[in-house]
């Protein structure tokens, strides 16, 4: 990747459209807009930056027209990506668009490379448009299923997380800084008083530190939503449950057991988040080979699920099968997931109650419901609704939640170094050593904004872009 070529890409989804954008950025790109587009009105005064102009793309090569397309100029550096922007707004047809991205590429010697993914987003990194949290939070604005998830990208994209990671780490250079006045006298005893004191400043960015990176628990499934797997013994109505709660026949429903094979999955919004609900293979000893990895995958889910939704059939009496799901319940719960019992087919005669799975060993709340008919479905949504505030409600610090892997980690890092910086300081090391610490510390949480960066990162980062993000 080189910074000063110039780079266009398609801004719009592949697919016919209303409008389509195609978008340049880099030194040449007024150059070539100037070559492959003309103003219908070229005389109406100067062209301003930032106004859309009407115009033709017009092939240099050949004089043929391709399309009638509004174009804007946003100068380099107050733009996307910093550099020299051009848009073209054309019309939204999948030929169209390429053919024009094909006349840049195409303009000349000096015509313009395709983009990679992300590139223009990184492009705005590496030219301090914007930091590296931020353009997380792009790709989180992109991809948000719920309107929590919306809400929490727009807020990093703001600068609420970068700004509380920055202050976290100005703190950090803070007790470099206390470091250095010791290191400058180092010939002399270290001083115990002034030692304590910077080993309780420690403590307490510790005390902060670790708010934010507990704060995952909530950032994560505000980002991703809450994983809710379906299981149960097969017949008992998952399948039902997952359609009832989705409002479309999205699985197939049979009086057949062992219907549903593969874990099928699919999305709602309850309330503010997203609830990712898993309907599975039904829990049982099964002979059949494609049954039984049915089932595999039925646990492997559970064990990943944030939320368990347990069904039962109250129109059959207790069976082995209804034990091996108490017991998964149980396992979910040891790990602190929360679980909702469903007592279904309450329109058949009843062979099994609340009280007798009460009995059997059921610790979590129960509702009684038919699944086959569609008005259950409200009171379903809402119990599952305070169930899923109750587990999404976890306090954070400020509000402010971190949502990626990548920010835990160095989160992570950081809590390592300020734990062997206060030990160090209490156990009366040399400054120097304290002061690797952390300054370790401070590199990992300019991590999270990319104050310190790699370029294995940076790509990593930006390969979940797509072109033309
Ligand atoms: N009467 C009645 N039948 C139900 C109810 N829920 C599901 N069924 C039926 O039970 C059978 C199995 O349902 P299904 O959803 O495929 O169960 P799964 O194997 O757990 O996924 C189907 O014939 C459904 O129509 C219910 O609430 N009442
Ligand atoms: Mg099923």
């Amino acid at each position: 990747m080189y910074l000063n070529d110039t780079i266009v890409a398609p801004a719009t989804p592949v697919g016919a459209g209303a409008v389509a954008i195609v978008r340049m950025s880099g030194p040449r790109a007024f150059e070539i807009l100037a070559k492959i587009w003309h103003p219908i009105r070229p005389r109406a005064g100067a062209r301003e930056p930032r106004k859309l102009y009407l115009g033709d793309v017009i092939d240099p090569a050949t004089g043929a027209l391709i399309d009638r397309a509004l174009a804007v100029a946003m100068p380099h550096p107050a733009s996307l990506t910093g550099e020299d922007v051009a848009e073209l707004q054309c019309h939204g047809g999948p030929l169209v668009v390429r053919r024009v991205v094909a006349l840049a590429i195409a303009a000349g010697a000096a015509g313009a490379r395709m983009a990679e993914p992300g590139e223009f987003t990184r492009r705005a990194f590496l030219n301090g448009r914007i930091d590296l949290a931020e353009a997380e939070a792009i790709a989180d604005i992109v991809a948000a299923r719920s309107d929590s998830a919306l809400a929490q990208a727009l807020s990093h994209l703001s600068g609420a997380l970068s700004e509380r990671v920055a202050h976290l780490r100005a703190q950090v250079i803070a007790i470099r800084a206390h470091l250095e006045v010791e290191i400058d006298f180092s010939d002399e005893d270290i001083a115990m008083p002034s030692r304590r004191t910077v080993a309780a400043d420690i403590e307490r960015l510790i005390a902060d530190v670790a708010l934010l990176h507990d704060s995952f628990a909530r950032g994560r499934l505000i980002r991703d939503g809450v994983r809710a797997t379906i299981v149960g013994k097969p017949n008992a109505g998952k399948s039902s449950i997952l359609n009832l709660m989705l409002g479309t026949d999205r699985a197939i429903v049979t009086a057949v057991p062992g219907t549903t094979r593969d874990v099928i999955e699919d999305s709602i919004q309850l309330g503010p988040y997203a609830l990712v609900l898993s309907d599975t293979a039904g829990v049982r000893e099964s002979g059949d080979e494609v049954e039984r990895i049915g089932i595999e995958r039925t646990l492997r889910s559970a064990r990943d699920a944030d939320f368990i939704i347990a069904v039962f059939d109250s129109s059959r009496p207790f069976e082995a099968e209804d034990a091996d799901v108490i017991a998964l319940i149980h396992d979910h719960r040891t790990r602190d997931g929360a679980a909702l019992a469903i007592l279904n087919k309450q329109d058949l005669p009843s062979k099994l109650s609340a009280d007798e799975l009460r009995e059997r060993g059921v610790r979590v709340p129960i509702l009684a419901i038919s699944a086959i008919h569609a008005e259950q479905a409200p009171p379903l949504r809402s119990e599952l609704a305070q169930m899923v505030d109750a587990l999404v409600a976890v306090p954070a610090p400020e509000g402010i939640a971190i949502s990626r892997a990548r920010h835990r980690e160095a989160l992570a890092t950081a809590l390592g170094a300020l734990k062997n910086a206060r030990d160090a300081a209490l156990a009366a090391i040399p400054p120097e050593i304290v002061a690797v610490e952390v300054m370790a510390a401070a590199d990992a949480l300019g991590a999270i904004t990319g104050d310190v960066s790699s370029e294995d990162v940076l790509d990593a980062i930006f390969r979940e872009f797509c072109i033309g993000k």
